[in-house]
């Protein structure tokens, strides 16, 4: 066997194991809010659903010591994490052994022990690299897959989580491809070689290719009016009428044009057939949708966990059309919440305000922002021009609980720096807890010690040396 199937027959030893679980016994699912948390928790309900089993939800930023203790004096014998648990093994062992605690999660795990109480479906545990191969989706829809075939009809939302999580580059790797393919032979999901422009389906066309940030486009990029003028040389109206058109109006014989063009503007990039490449279809959804394209669908998902509304993005998930109308809705307030971050930054960074050093910039935004954004706003400026590529982005928020969020990006696509690692060198001087990725990390701190921990992190990232 190789890891692979080893990995596959474990979720399948989990989910025999997990069928002999008495029926009476409702089943305490906890995940993470992000758009691979959201879902995550929408599949494994699901197939709840279908097991004839009840459960009860809750959808958390963190596993913290308050959570496990909660849980730990619930009257729930059965718990289930999904995107969430691994790296916090040590918490659930405040979790009494007279409860079985599942970890369905994709994070690397904080300790390989065996634990009695705890039934563990991890890539890690096989040597197969969570952060790239496989989500926290992933890992639920494994499950879930074994548990009952049916399931198989909700491997596009696992394909979503994948891409909230950023694991698609242009292709997958081998068990978001194993996903990938039941998604297409279930008709959910198709696979279309395209521009990859965010907001094909929904934007005004003119302003998906003026704020393509992630590609490049000479005299188009950062400027609607260029946008437009590049259109209009192509021979593509931007207009129909009085409405705008998105990239899904055009016919054939303008997307042909339209790609050229781009490929001739892109001829002194890097690489400038980059903007073309794999887009994902949601085939159930309507053309012109937010959850036609999965890559807008997970930012949907991001936006309702962000805003405290996770119940519209599972609903989302799981097809109800009115959860799906609001949903959307939210994604307008999402947007604003992110335009007021952005100003806000620009503003503070112009005043002096922020924080910088020669590799970094800590954003402190007290109550400014909201806790469950900093991440958003470190990730959309790690991804824009501010910043020279390398710098690290450390932003801050109060929760008002006594604790201030934490994230960390580094700007700049091609840097291969452990954020995970770098956190966690900081968090420890400090007594904190952090969790997160290689690109993509974060912590939780005591508000108020925030400055000793700004202190250590200038000091931390000035003994770094950034290889991009
Ligand atoms: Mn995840």
């Amino acid at each position: 066997m190789d890891k692979y199937e080893k990995f596959y027959s474990c979720a399948q030893r989990v989910a025999d194991e997990f069928r002999k679980i008495d029926a009476g016994h409702p089943i305490r699912i906890i995940s993470h809010l992000d758009a691979d948390g959201l879902s995550s928790c929408s599949i494994l309900t699901k197939a709840m659903k279908r097991a004839g089993r009840q459960y009860t939800v809750s959808i958390v930023q963190k596993l913290d010591e308050a959570l496990a203790e909660s849980l730990a004096n619930e009257p729930f014998s059965y718990i289930a994490f999904t995107d969430l648990g691994s790296g916090q093994f040590n918490l659930l062992k405040k979790i009494p052994d007279s409860k079985t605690i599942y970890i369905f999660d994709h994070h690397k795990p904080e300790s390989f022990e065996e634990i009695g109480n705890i039934v563990h479906l991890n890539p890690h545990l096989f040597e197969i690299d969570g952060s790239k191969e496989v989500s926290g989706a992933g890992v639920a829809y494994l499950f879930s897959r074994a548990l009952d075939a049916r399931n198989r009809d909700m491997a596009h939302i696992a394909i979503i989580g994948a891409i909230g999580d950023v694991q698609e580059n242009n292709g997958f790797e081998r068990v978001n491809t194993d996903i990938l393919k039941d998604a297409v032979e279930s008709g959910k999901m198709k696979v279309i070689q395209g521009l990859k422009l965010f907001g094909a389906q929904t934007k005004p066309l003119h302003n998906a290719l003026a704020y393509s940030t992630e590609h490049n486009i000479p005299g188009v990029t950062g400027s609607e009016s260029g946008a437009i003028q590049f259109l209009h040389q192509l021979g593509i109206s931007p207009k129909n009428g009085d409405s705008w058109r998105s990239l899904v109006d055009l016919d054939d014989r303008e997307l042909k044009n339209l790609v050229t063009g781009i490929l001739m503007r892109r001829l002194n990039e890097k690489e400038p057939e980059a903007i073309i490449g794999r887009v994902y279809i949601l085939l159930g959804e309507e053309k012109k949708s937010p959850l036609r394209d999965a890559k807008e669908f997970s930012t949907l998902l991001n936006a309702c966990g962000r805003m405290d509304k996770s119940e519209l993005g599972i609903g989302a998930c799981l097809g109800d059309e009115k959860l799906k109308a609001q949903a959307i809705a939210h994604l307008a307030l999402y947007k604003k919440e992110i335009v007021k971050g952005l100003t806000w930054f620009e503003k503070s960074y112009s005043s002096g305000e922020i924080i910088r050093g020669r590799n970094y910039i800590i954003i402190n935004a007290g109550r400014q922002i909201m806790h469950t954004m900093i991440g958003t706003l470190a990730s959309i400026l790690s991804k824009s021009n501010y910043l020279g590529e390398g710098t690290f982005i450390l932003s801050m928020a109060q929760i008002g609980d006594g604790n201030t969020k934490v994230s960390i990006r580094l700007s700049g696509s091609s840097a291969t720096t452990d954020l995970r690692g770098v956190i966690s060198g900081i968090v420890e001087k400090v007594d904190g807890s952090f969790g997160g990725h290689m690109g993509a990390a974060g912590a939780i701190i005591a508000t108020d010690r925030e400055g000793q921990f700004i202190e250590e992190a200038k000091s931390l990232f000035e003994k770094t040396a950034i290889t991009p």
